[in-house]
């Protein structure tokens, strides 16, 4: 058995060095190139900073499984040991232009089980950290768990595009909320629900997109699911909703197949 704490002080090392090479490496000029679509990009920090965390883990903790969305992809359930979800620039199209409202994210598991989860905001160089049985933090601060919303009393963040084709009855449930907030980030938007700022985050996302911010929700007894109700499984994309209860509820309802 892996102890969280030791983890700990090794992962958030890991997170003050790549805040300069992320940053600097901004200054000095992005390589950028579209992956799928002029929507979605990679650039050379993205991958420089995956390959750091890829080194970092082989070097301390060897044996270790890794899935990264710029590089290789072992699947948790062939996982014996320590299996590393790795996000290394989340929220791409915001860091190339604007610089700001990107997160770089780590989810760590033990034989398949939710061990610790961060989500780094770089600009203002806030770790947001924690796991099963020690609760959130924001840098050396507890979180409070948020209080149990409803729907019409909280804002909703929400993917751009489903809320624009008015997926599964999306712009309902926009009418229902206090109103949409689209922040282009996975994680930013995690860590929205997770300080009570929003009630809730909705978009299809991929495992290193949800893996961290949802092992840091579950602990601070958040609803995360997909919109079906389905456990995720960090090996499948999905329609990921994180919500409290309340709202997670009445969005599922709103939002169920017909
Ligand atoms: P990324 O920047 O790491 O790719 C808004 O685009 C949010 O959705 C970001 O967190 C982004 O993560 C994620 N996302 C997931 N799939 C995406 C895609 N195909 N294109 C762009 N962003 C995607
Ligand atoms: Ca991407
Ligand atoms: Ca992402
Ligand atoms: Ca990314």
């Amino acid at each position: 058995m892996y102890d969280q704490q030791q983890i700990h002080q090794e992962v958030k090392q890991w997170f003050r060095q790549v805040r300069p090479r992320i940053l600097e490496g901004r200054e000095r000029g992005l390589d950028i190139e579209n992956k799928t679509s002029r929507l979605d990009l990679v650039t050379n920090i993205d991958k420089e900073t995956e390959k750091f965390y890829r080194q970092k883990i082989a070097e301390s903790f060897p044996g270790s499984s890794v899935l990264g969305e710029e590089g290789s992809k072992d699947d948790i359930n062939n996982a014996p040991g320590l299996f590393w979800v790795i996000d290394p620039i989340d929220g791409t199209m915001n860091f190339v232009k604007q610089g700001a409202s990107f997160a770089s994210m780590i989810a760590v598991y033990y034989q398949q089980k939710p061990l610790l989860g961060y989500i780094y905001d770089v600009v203002h160089d806030h770790l947001y950290w924690g796991g099963h049985g020690l609760g959130v933090y924001c840098d050396d601060k507890q979180l409070p768990v948020p209080e149990n919303t409803a729907l019409k009393d909280g804002l909703l963040g929400v993917n751009g595009p489903m809320l624009m084709s008015n997926y599964r009855n999306l712009q309902e449930v926009v009418k229902q909320s206090a109103g949409a907030r689209i922040y282009g980030s996975a994680g930013i938007e995690y860590i929205h629900v997770l300080k009570g700022k929003c009630v809730g985050y909705l978009s299809h996302l991929s495992p290193w997109d949800y893996a961290a911010g949802s092992i840091l929700a579950e602990s601070l007894n958040l609803s995360v699911k997909t919109i079906d109700g389905k456990t995720l499984d960090v090996v499948s994309s999905g329609d990921v909703l994180v919500a409290t209860d309340k709202a997670y509820n009445q969005i599922s309802s709103l939002m169920a197949a017909e």
